[in-house]
């Protein structure tokens, strides 16, 4: 799906800002006809929970509203005209005066609808979105929704992070002709020092395409004609990790001598290949070192904000990290573009977490059900999953710094069913994108052993909590433990192992002496003993700590103030494992260290 982007041909205007709010209390209503009740206003884009000082709003389990008027630009007769959405957390449905116009299920990937024929060129309307946030065993993430005797709904789920929702990403209004390029497609590859463009152009009719590649001056360096072909930029510059470089594939619809519509597309030439234990990117070994990050800040929640997209990417350099993964859902489309732009590999993930009952089971002692069953995560979560995967492949398709595709967090990948149930999906991610390898973040329970789908996948991505949730405290255990097990995946499997997830929680200020968990001392300790574990195995490609930085739980989750486990406090301040961090990556600069130079 297109972002959408001023052009010569098309125009885009901003509906961010103030929003008219309300909450539902009906289960499912009938669609608000009229102006909403009552004098609350939320901002967009923003989770709205943080925003009033009001528990109940914080916590409701169902439908909120919101609406503003918008004016039509005069200029606009003529034109096909829609309204988009990059995200209704964690369902939309949009209406124009008392018309539902959209639908969607799906809370991080947008989606628009073509408002031509409800609106006029220069006049104003009414546009209404219901935002929903229950959570079922047929969404990503899954949860439940229980009903108590007095009628209150409550949610459960089976992730930790809050289940921030409402408009949390850009709402626009734009415009674009009748004959338009719905879409572009950009799979690069290098010949000798040239670079090769594979591009496919649809459109919405009978259409005559010309496409031209611009280099990064604007200068034209290749040029072609049709729906699809393949193009060659002689010397072409690589996007590289650290080294970025774009060209715009810039799609043209000609009638006659005129150009209809116009859409450019940014791209960067780079291949992606797993070879044996190695992560080629342009064919050379890439050692990834980052973070799993969350989009969570102070009061906007999981909201959009560029200021914080600016400042997480300098910390990211600061750390000397050059990856990360976005955990545990799509990101806004301005964080991928911003990677493009800076040279940061991204682990682009699914909003697929939580497909695992075993975790469930320990806390309340009771056995846990089967995760993949007809009763639980079947056919009907498996469709959703596969129509998100397909909305986030279509989104992401031609981001130079998306590297690998995960399709899940931490499912419980050694439970019966998981075979069944992954290998369609995996299949359709090949089938979508050939060119980037697929992963699964594996959880702790899943044993080289146990675990039914890692043959299926191309790199081993392990969630670890050695010395944390297990061995906690006892760092020798700990090492042992985690040296066998990332020893047994690597020698069953052959792949790159890349730990996606390690670390402690974290209190900034707290010490110690010994090794007690919580302190700052121990966080960066047990970080340091992962390093070392990691630079004694060779298949290790990579390492992301969790997290970046501190983010919201739930209230149902044993946490205080949230997780601990940021190598930077929630309004991003450096907790002592930071700076240990930064000395490590920027010395070892994307490449693996060898045993010798961690000593
Ligand atoms: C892992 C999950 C992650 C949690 C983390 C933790 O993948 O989302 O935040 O544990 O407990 O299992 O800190």
């Amino acid at each position: 799906m297109l972002k959408p982007r001023p052009t010569a041909t098309r125009e885009l205007v901003s509906l961010d800002g103030i929003w008219r709010f309300a909450v539902d209390d009906e289960a499912e209503a009938a669609p608000w006809s009229g102006p909403l009740p009552g004098t609350l206003e939320a901002a967009v884009p923003a989770s709205y929970n943080d925003l009033f000082a009001d528990q109940a709003i914080r916590d409701h389990v169902g439908r909120v509203w919101y609406q503003r008027d918008v004016r039509v630009p005069r200029g606009w007769a003529g034109e096909r005209i829609f309204v988009r959405l990059d995200a209704a957390t964690h369902a939309g449905s949009v209406y124009i005066g008392d018309a539902l116009v959209a639908e969607h299920t799906g809370g991080h990937t947008p989606f628009e609808a073509d408002i031509t024929g409800h609106v006029e060129a220069g006049e104003a309307f009414r546009l209404t979105v219901a935002v929903d946030n229950r959570l079922t065993d047929t969404t990503l993430p899954p949860g439940t929704v229980t009903v108590a005797q007095d009628g209150c709904r409550a949610q459960t789920y089976l992730h930790d992070f809050y289940n921030y929702a409402g408009l949390t990403r850009s709402v626009w209004l734009h415009s674009a002709p009748a004959l338009r390029i719905a879409d572009v497609t950009v799979v690069t590859g290098v010949d000798g020092t040239a670079g090769t463009v594979d591009y496919t152009v649809t459109t919405t009719g009978d259409a005559d395409v010309v496409v031209r590649v611009l280099d990064a001056a604007g200068a034209e360096v290749a040029t072609g004609a049709g729906p699809a072909g393949r193009l060659r930029i002689a010397d072409a510059t690589l996007w590289r990790p650290g080294a970025p470089y774009l060209y715009d594939l810039v799609a043209e619809v000609h009638d006659g001598g005129t150009v209809v519509d116009s859409y450019p597309q940014p791209f960067g030439v780079r291949t992606v290949e797993v070879r044996g234990t190695e992560f080629l990117i342009n064919g050379e070994p890439f050692y990834f070192t980052g973070f799993g990050k969350h989009e969570d800040t102070p009061v906007r929640g999981r909201g959009h904000d560029d200021a914080y997209l600016v400042h997480d990417f300098q910390l990211l350099d600061w750390a000397g990290a050059n990856s990360f993964r976005t955990s545990h859902y799509p990101y806004a489309e301005e964080v991928l573009d911003f990677a493009d732009r800076h040279g940061i590999v991204v682990i682009d993930e699914t909003a697929a977490v939580g497909l695992n009952l075993a975790v469930t089971g320990g806390l309340t002692g009771q056995g846990a059900q089967p995760t993949f069953s007809p009763e639980t995560f079947g056919e009907q979560t498996r469709a959703a999953h596969a129509a998100h995967l397909r909305e986030l492949v279509a989104r992401d398709k031609n981001h130079a710094s998306v590297v690998m595709w995960c399709l899940a967090n931490e499912p419980a990948s050694h439970e019966p069913g998981a075979r069944e149930y992954f290998e369609p999906l995996i299949s359709l991610a090949r089938e979508l994108d050939p060119t980037r390898p697929v992963t699964i973040a594996t959880v702790i329970f899943a044993t080289s052993e146990n675990d039914r789908i890692a043959d299926l996948i191309d790199v081993v991505c392990l969630n670890r909590y050695y010395g944390w949730y297990v061995a906690t405290g006892d760092l020798a255990a700990a090492e042992a433990y985690l040296e066998q097990d990332l020893r047994a995946w690597a020698g069953k499997f052959a792949k790159p192992v890349i730990m996606t997830e390690y670390g402690a929680d974290t209190l900034p200020g707290a010490h110690s002496i010994w090794d007690a968990p919580w302190t700052e001392e121990y966080q960066q300790a047990l970080l340091a003993m992962y390093h070392r574990v990691f630079d004694r195995v060779p298949e290790v490609v990579g390492e992301h700590v969790w997290n970046f930085a501190d983010f919201q739980t739930s209230n149902g989750i044993h946490r205080v103030e949230g997780n601990r486990k940021g190598v930077f406090t929630r309004d991003r301040r450096p907790k002592a494992a930071a700076r240990a961090l930064r000395e490590r990556w920027r010395r070892i600069g994307g490449r693996k260290p060898t045993s010798e130079e961690t000593q």
